[in-house]
């Protein structure tokens, strides 16, 4: 079973100076946000840095983003949207921030913690020496894992979600609606953010059917998918409900995108 590495993996000098910019979306996140935050300045990646991504959060996420990005030394800055819009959105405005700031690589991850920041050095490596378009966290490779709080209905979910995408748009990725990627600049501006419409977990299938179909390669790499300990889920019947008629619109969509 993959856990968490003790201590990340060190990797060699130009590549643990990597601008990569991890793009946090925060929905009433106040209690894990400076946990996450500060396991991710804490790793040896001294050109790592934050953008979070609040939806003005009822519980303050936003003020507590501030708190930190004042004394982040200027390695954490904060986006403010005026209102609750979806995880989708928020991913769209907060990659397109960190490339406008010239990010080199982008990380997508949970603010829950869900994401061990621990595994952030080995999507980096992976992605520098596969010379991968995107890398991602995989709970279903070998190696991989999830928590064992996940009842059998939550596995039974996730697992015929991918079957059920597989099976319509066969990308030949065992993590497909995974939300833990890191994605190289070049693979981002090719797919064009504008056009990507999804907002729940079908942002994260819409974003990998768009990078196959324009030929980038998708690498995998086994994490252990922590349950969430603080805040509750955002997840809704209409995020569920979305994500069962995208893959039938993304192949009509993008027929014609090679
Ligand atoms: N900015 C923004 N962030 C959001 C929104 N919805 C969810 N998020 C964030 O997206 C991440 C994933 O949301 P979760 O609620 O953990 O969803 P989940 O991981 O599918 O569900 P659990 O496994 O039950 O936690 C978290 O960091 C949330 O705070 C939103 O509408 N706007
Ligand atoms: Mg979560």
């Amino acid at each position: 079973m993959t856990r968490s590495p003790e201590s990340p993996v060190e990797l060699p000098a130009p590549w643990r100076d990597a601008a990569v910019t991890v793009v946090l979306p925060t929905y009433n996140e106040s209690a894990n946000l400076p946990l996450v935050v500060e396991e991710l300045l804490a790793l040896p990646l001294p050109g790592l840095t934050v953008l979070v991504v609040d939806d003005n959060s009822p519980d303050g996420t936003g003020k507590v983003a501030e708190e930190l990005a004042v004394a982040s030394d200027g390695r954490v800055a904060v986006a403010h949207r005026p209102h609750k819009d979806g995880l989708g959105r928020a991913y769209v405005d907060g990659m397109t921030r960190a490339l406008d700031a010239g990010a080199e690589y982008v990380l997508q991850m949970d603010a829950d913690l869900s994401h061990p920041p621990a595994f952030v050095p080995q999507l980096l490596g992976t992605l520098l020496s596969t010379r991968a378009g995107v890398v991602i966290g995989s709970r279903y490779v070998p190696g991989g894992s999830l928590a064992s709080e996940w009842g059998v209905d939550r596995r039974i979910l996730s697992g015929w979600a991918n079957f059920y995408v597989d099976a319509l748009l066969r990308m030949k990725i065992r993590d497909v609606t995974a939300g833990f990627k890191l994605w190289a600049r070049e693979t981002l501006l090719d797919i064009g953010l504008h056009r990507v419409r999804s907002n729940g977990y079908s942002f994260q299938v819409e974003m990998n059917y768009l990078a196959v179909r324009r030929g980038h390669k998708v690498v995998e790499v086994p994490i252990r998918f922590e349950e969430r300990v603080l805040g509750s889920s955002k997840m809704t019947l209409a995020v569920k409900l979305e994500s069962a008629k995208v893959p039938f619109q993304l192949r009509w969509r993008y027929r014609g995108t090679r």
